[in-house]
């Protein structure tokens, strides 16, 4: 049985193969499948799909910015309200060019602004509306975050993109709001003329819009004709809130994009996709070239980006339209999107930056990454040191060909997209061997994806060690980019070998690399009864951290010390020797190798719950009890019933604790029950409550991560109780994977 199938599958390669050389088909960024198509002919589609100008000059980006900036960085929310008075925003200093700088020397090559997120506050001079900038102290009413930020651009040569959020809350809650107002679709001329404030690009358009749309519309042409070259616009999916059934036209919205900014890519239609989370996690295997239900260019229905597969032979066969869409990993320097303090806010590392930078750009996508600035209009010290540590990170490492004069074919060894070497039935390798042996631990591979599509599907590199070759690497596609990672060997005799491809695949460039290995990250782990261990960071989404089974040689020689006093472990630190024993507070480690320290980790932990008693809930799914959210383990939950009038848990701490905040974990796989809004209550005898203060979580469903509620005043209780008032999304059940209580 096995044997028949193993034939068939490789029958099934070379047919696809065939067709795909005989049968002319043209490439687009867009084909159609017809009813008649075999399976072949889909997958002989799918390997003549390109990315468009635009697409690959995105691609080439490789490393993005994101700036979140706006009132939430004065209220310390993730989303507003849109009630916000302007004044909030109260910025006194600006330096746009502190943030190119740091931009730059990471290597990134654009920047995204979010010059209005969903709370409808806009950051350049709009002609049509109050609630923004204008309305702000910051330079009087005066000041312009759009045109700075595009000045400091030109400055350091970096490109420029915005985020205009479709959902807009101010103009859903405001009185005289237009989103959602029910208006008349009729015809209306982009831009309206407003008195005194002419636009220097006399480009006009009609369209039949409603009153949001022309809004949108409007201001679409403001920031797209006064700021210099837009190179991305991105519009959000996410929708904290909708009214009145409001639509978007987003044909007019396109129109007008191609017409005033013909170099942007699109986020969130049919040029860039979400890659489905906002962790920094990657697929082992992310396609671009992807099936489609309805044509893309008018689609209104895409396919669900948070599935594990997307773009497999199997997912491809389903599809009405195959289309070049690629993927764009987006993630916060910052624990959450916009800034909020420097010292309970958690920053990334440089370690986890750099292997989201080589999993996401090594991995056929675009990495986007968020740097929040501060309340006085800059970078925080620590995200600048990360950005620089990035950056010369990706230059020591990819600054630098190892095969830089090698002998082989010189189409992949001329760092060159657009020459390339077509393999085929007869020759599926490529060596390639240095004039000298050289140390590397990581390979990059590109497919000429513009003039043959990614067609690569299984791939594996070898190394002459020993008088024979060895498996050092093998992975699945390639597309734009794939860095292979792996430990390091010495050699001078290297091959690539296709294993399985759509079509004849073009191997565009291989270059060879050597990455200095730090010290591992770690990872804390606490159990019900306090017991906490701290290991090396393993990463769940596939890649091992450095490369396949890699960790138990590198972690040699490590020694992890730690304080559980919030200061700064070093070698004269606690000595950790195995798991330890943390009643509650923060604990910091460190890995050291031969005097070189690693990262800091740290986390903050909550009294240890093993004496807890549940008190009530509301209600219990089956095998989901109330019990599994304080049970020490992420991965199970408690759900209540979604028909409860109410959704709320009561506990006996077993002590009276002054509790400073309280941390919510979602359920990262069950997104129907997240805690958006809710109170805290108290009680002297665990029946009677009363309110201790309310909190709120934005963005809860597109970003399931924990969530810290700092107390304004220091809560003393033994029994307290946690309510839900608001599930995210319109959901009815609540569920909660962990609850934990900080205390002094
Ligand atoms: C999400 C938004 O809701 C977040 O606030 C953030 O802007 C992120 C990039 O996209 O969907």
């Amino acid at each position: 049985m096995k044997r028949i199938l193993i034939t068939s599958a490789i029958i099934a390669t070379f047919t696809a193969h065939a067709l795909a050389q005989s049968n002319n088909i043209k490439l687009q960024n867009t084909i159609a499948i017809e009813p008649t198509d075999s399976k072949a002919a889909i997958i002989a589609k799918a390997s003549h799909v390109v990315p468009t100008p635009n697409q690959l000059s995105a691609l080439k980006n490789e490393f993005i910015a994101f700036i979140h900036f706006g009132p939430n960085t004065f209220t310390r929310m993730e989303w507003g309200n849109g009630k916000e008075d302007p004044k909030i925003f109260d910025l006194k200093e600006l330096h746009t060019d502190q943030w190119c700088q740091a931009m730059k020397t990471a290597g990134m090559k654009m920047v995204l602004l979010t010059v209005k997120h969903h709370d409808g506050f806009v950051l350049w001079q709009s002609r049509y509306t109050k609630h923004g900038i204008m309305s702000s102290g910051f330079e009087d009413g005066r000041g312009d975050i759009l045109k700075e930020l595009s000045a400091s651009c030109k400055k350091y040569g970096l490109k420029l993109g915005i985020y205009l959020s479709p959902a807009d809350l101010f103009q859903m809650e405001d009185a005289a709001g237009l989103y959602g107002n029910l208006s008349k679709t009729t015809t209306r001329t982009i831009p309206r003329a407003v008195a005194g404030r002419p636009f220097a690009n006399q480009t006009k358009f009609q369209f039949e819009v409603d009153d949001y749309n022309e809004y949108f519309l409007n201001q679409l042409f403001e920031v797209l004709t006064e700021y210099g070259p837009i190179d991305e616009v991105w519009f959000d999916g996410a929708h904290p809130k909708t009214k009145g059934g409001q639509q978007y036209n987003y044909l007019a919205w396109k129109k007008l994009i191609h017409t005033l900014a013909p170099k942007a890519v699109i986020f969130g239609r049919e040029d860039i996709r979400w890659c489905g989370n906002e962790a920094g996690a990657t697929r082992n295997t992310e396609w671009n070239v992807l099936p489609f239900s309805e044509n893309p260019d008018m689609a209104t229905h895409f396919p669900d980006l948070t599935d594990k597969d997307l773009g497999s032979d199997e997912q491809l066969y389903k599809a009405k339209f195959l289309h070049y869409q690629q993927a764009e990993t987006n993630t916060s320097i910052r624990e959450g999107w916009f800034y909020r303090d420097d010292d309970k806010q958690k920053v990334r590392s440089a370690d986890d930056v750099f292997d989201i930078y080589e999993r996401s750009v090594g991995g056929n996508s675009t990495f986007l990454l968020n740097i929040p600035p501060n309340r006085n209009g800059k970078f925080s010290d620590e995200d600048v040191k990360v950005l620089n540590e990035v950056g010369k990170r990706i230059n020591d490492t990819y600054g630098k060909d190892l095969f830089a004069g090698a002998k082989g074919a010189k189409q992949v060894l001329d760092n060159n997209l657009h020459t390339y070497v077509l393999l085929n039935n007869q020759q599926k390798s490529i060596e390639i061997t240095t004039l000298k042996p050289v140390t590397v631990n990581r390979i990059v591979i590109q497919e000429d994806i513009a003039g043959f599509s990614e067609r690569v599907t299984q791939h594996q590199l070898e190394a002459w060690i020993g008088n024979k070759w060895q498996k050092i690497a093998e992975a699945t596609n390639v597309g734009y980019k794939r860095i292979l990672r792996f430990p390091e060997i010495t050699t001078s005799k290297f091959r690539l070998t296709v294993l399985s491809s759509r079509a004849n695949p073009a191997i565009a460039t291989i270059s060879a690399h050597y990455y200095r290995t730090h010290p591992p990250q770690l990872q804390f782990t606490r159990d019900a009864n306090g017991l906490t261990t701290i290991s090396p960071k393993m990463h769940e989404f596939g890649w091992k951290p450095h490369g396949e089974n890699a960790t138990a040689n590198l972690n040699k020689g490590v020694a992890i010390y730690y304080t559980t006093n919030g200061s700064v472990p070093n070698a004269s630190a606690n000595k950790y020797t195995g798991p330890v024993q943390i009643a509650k507070g923060e604990v910091k480690a460190i890995a050291i190798i031969k005097n070189e320290k690693g990262a800091i980790a740290s986390e903050t932990f909550g009294i240890v719950k093993k004496d807890w008693k549940l008190l009530a809930a509301d209600s219990e799914m089956n095998r989901r009890t109330a019990g599994m959210a304080f049970d020490a383990n992420k991965q199970s939950y408690w759900l209540s019933a979604s028909n409860d009038a109410e959704h709320k848990i009561a506990l006996d701490l077993d002590n009276s604790y002054n509790l400073t905040g309280f941390i919510y974990t979602p359920p990262a796989q069950f997104l129907d029950g997240m805690m958006e809004k809710g109170v805290i209550q108290i009680s002297n005898d665990g029946q009677t409550w009363t309110d201790a203060e309310t909190f709120e979580f934005g963005n809860l469903i597109n970003d399931p991560t924990p969530r810290t509620h700092y107390f304004k005043k220091v809560i003393s209780a033994k029994y307290i109780q946690v309510k839900a008032t608001l599930i995210a999304g319109g959901k009815k059940a609540l569920a909660i994977a962990e609850l934990d209580f900080l205390a002094k």
